[in-house]
């Protein structure tokens, strides 16, 4: 009897497996939100946001428990997304908006695009400007419409989007929250036309949708409005609770057109968020947020932290799948994998070889079930993330956490407590020990692509503003005279502290001969305090006699210099004693100070104080008196 039944199941594995799960090329539609927290789901038991045909997604495919995002913010966990690689491994490693993917980096898109796929994006990019390597109708996407700087991804009014580097103008916008055209409306309806386009062949469509990031924008007539209009929330709170169930509603609608169009069973559906939710709306009474994203409703635990840092809370999402036919209803997985592991599965189901180094493992033995797929799930020697000067690895249950550049790395035990509330990295130094010698192991030094055209792209950033400079500088800014100063284009900085790059204050403007454009020191996701510096190449040797200086043009006055030390070498990692210090004033017009001549080829200016006693420092333009060696 035994062995009857033995037979019986060997015999269903081997039909299973002559038919590969390559040879029917499952149409995979992908859609992620921009901000939605784990617990803001109404099947997670969210007492205040309404999610219908999510619970019903959920009900009918596979809703994962420990499904974690790629990074904690919104660009680099992107980029772990398409490219099947963790965050020590990435191209765009930063938030600034626009930081391209590298010209040779394959994507999910361009591995489906050689099986065939039909690959459509529609929403938020985020790695990669126009006028960069990084744009998204290079690395595999026959079409992408919506945003491809994050910056201009702010606005649900602005005067366009993009489509394949080129502008759409939506009528009636005027940045902001002022228009006529809710773009992600146009976002949401190119998406289903795309399915409808490609019902006849295997297709990708990707939808990195906006919503329910802020600013918290939907029109006042959406259905989704009425659901929340009586509730005792700020109105901010209001709108985001109607943005999510305008997403949950859309979600239904791509379900809908699928049914209709006959494609349910051979069409994967995935739904997630980007990053951990943050604690909108927080209060002295609702210290996590009004809407609770990552405190459980059922029994109170939190997730520590939030969006933005490596905590649990940062990197939690919400992660279902659906499938009819191939992936059992009703299934909640608690098996442990991320965002880099997305394209090894996708490639798999669609029969497409992985590039070589990728960091992400399949999951469709967890999908389709370990018989079904005949293997068993593989799972992760560790898993890794870093930002900014965060770094976080995780190895079963075991979680290491250095929060910040001048934090001790902690340790904790996940199974027993999820919260992150009990430190053991004084109990248990050789389990750290370890899990940060794998951390070491798993970072390399960021290559980014680069950018062609600059100015298009600050265009696109400008456009959350309907085209207006944000900057609030006046018509007529102040200058820095360049009398008796070594020329600006021979001076080029080779170490700044810190930039504030995702504001794109970056250590190059000080030195960019523009008064319009300032360096900002980095105020995320710590405000980094003084001494500040930055390191000049003079471009030869050179008598420096003195500096001058121009404050941020701009209104504000955060990070204008008072006290600094000026340091000149032959180095520019051996630097001895300041040749000179010196205090500005509070000004915006131009300021010099002279000392005695000193010569060297790299000056170093540290900053050791600012003009309100703020913990910054900033420069629009910095110039060198002195002259080059002859
Ligand atoms: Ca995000
Ligand atoms: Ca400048």
């Amino acid at each position: 009897m035994l062995g009857i039944v033995f037979a019986a199941i060997c015999g269903r594995m081997v039909a299973e497996a002559a038919e590969p799960v390559a040879s029917r090329r499952p149409n995979i539609v992908y859609i992620m939100a921009d901000e939605l927290g784990y617990f803001e789901l109404s099947c997670l038991g969210n007492p205040h946001l309404r999610t219908p045909r999510l619970d019903q997604m959920a009900a009918e495919g596979i809703r994962f428990t420990s499904a974690l995002a790629g990074s904690s913010v919104c660009a680099p966990t992107r980029c772990c997304f398409l490219t099947g690689k963790h965050s020590g491994h990435t191209s765009v490693r930063s938030n600034g908006g626009g930081t391209p993917l590298r010209a040779d980096e394959q994507t999910i898109a361009s591995l489906l695009k050689t099986a065939g796929y039909a690959t459509g994006g529609f929403g938020k990019w985020g790695c990669g400007g126009r006028g960069s390597t990084g744009v998204p109708e290079k690395h595999g996407f026959d079409l992408f419409l919506g945003y491809y700087d994050q910056v201009h991804a702010h606005s649900y009014y602005p005067p366009y989007l993009v489509q394949n580097s080129k502008e759409v103008p939506l009528a009636g916008n005027r940045g902001g929250s002022d228009g006529e055209t809710y773009s992600h409306y146009v976002i949401v309806d190119a998406a289903k036309k795309f399915i409808r386009d490609h019902k006849d062949e295997p297709f990708f469509c990707y939808m990195p949708i906006t919503p329910p990031h802020g600013i918290f924008d939907i029109p006042d007539d959406d259905p989704a409005r009425m659901i929340y209009r009586d509730k005792p929330w700020p109105e901010q709170a209001r709108r985001y609770a109607a943005m999510v169930s305008m997403v949950d509603r859309q979600v239904g609608e791509v379900f809908d057109l699928l049914k209709e169009l006959g494609l349910e069973d051979n069409t994967l559906v995935f739904f997630s968020g980007d990053n951990g939710g943050a604690d909108y709306f927080a209060s002295k009474e609702h210290p996590r947020g009004i809407h609770g994203a990552n405190v459980n409703p059922q029994t109170g635990v939190e997730y520590r932290g939030k969006k933005g840092n490596l905590y649990e809370g940062g990197l939690r999402i919400p992660m279902i799948a659906r499938w009819p036919g191939r992936i059992e209803p009703g299934q909640v997985s608690d098996l442990l994998w991320y965002f880099p592991d997305v394209l090894p599965t996708i490639t798999e189901l669609a029969g497409v070889d992985n590039p070589a180094d990728i960091d992400g493992i399949s999951i469709v033995p967890t999908l389709l079930g370990e018989q079904a797929s005949g293997r068993s799930q593989p799972t992760h020697e560790y898993l890794y993330w870093e930002i900014g000067g965060q770094t976080a690895i995780r190895a079963g249950t075991m979680k290491a956490v250095h929060p910040g550049s001048n934090r001790r790395w902690e340790l904790y035990d996940l199974a027993a407590d999820p919260s992150e509330a009990n430190d053991l990295a004084s109990e248990r130094p050789e389990e750290l020990a370890a899990l940060k010698a794998l951390a070491e192991a798993a970072h390399t030094p960021v290559q980014e692509g680069v950018f062609f055209d600059r100015e298009i792209h600050e265009r696109d950033r400008r456009a959350k503003f309907g085209g207006r400079d944000p900057s609030g500088l006046p018509a007529k800014v102040n200058t820095l005279p360049a009398a008796g100063l070594l020329p600006m284009k021979q001076l080029k900085i080779v170490a700044a502290s810190s930039e504030s790059d995702g504001n794109g204050k970056r250590a190059i403007h000080a030195i960019d001969g523009d008064p319009r454009t300032h360096w900002h020191t980095s105020f995320q996701p710590e405000v980094l305090k003084h001494p500040h510096e930055l390191v000049i190449d003079l471009g030869g040797a050179a008598t420096v006699r003195g500096i001058r200086y121009l404050a941020r043009q701009d209104k504000g006055w955060n990070g204008a210099i008072a006290s600094y030390e000026v340091t000149v070498a032959d180095r520019p990692d051996d630097f001895g004693e300041p040749a000179a210090s010196g205090t500005f004033t509070k000004k915006k017009q131009s300021q010099e100070f002279i000392f005695q001549p000193v010569k060297g080829r790299y000056l170093r200016l540290r900053i050791l104080s600012e003009v309100n006693g703020g913990p910054w420092a900033s420069i629009a333009e910095l110039g060198i008196v002195g002259e080059t060696s002859r």
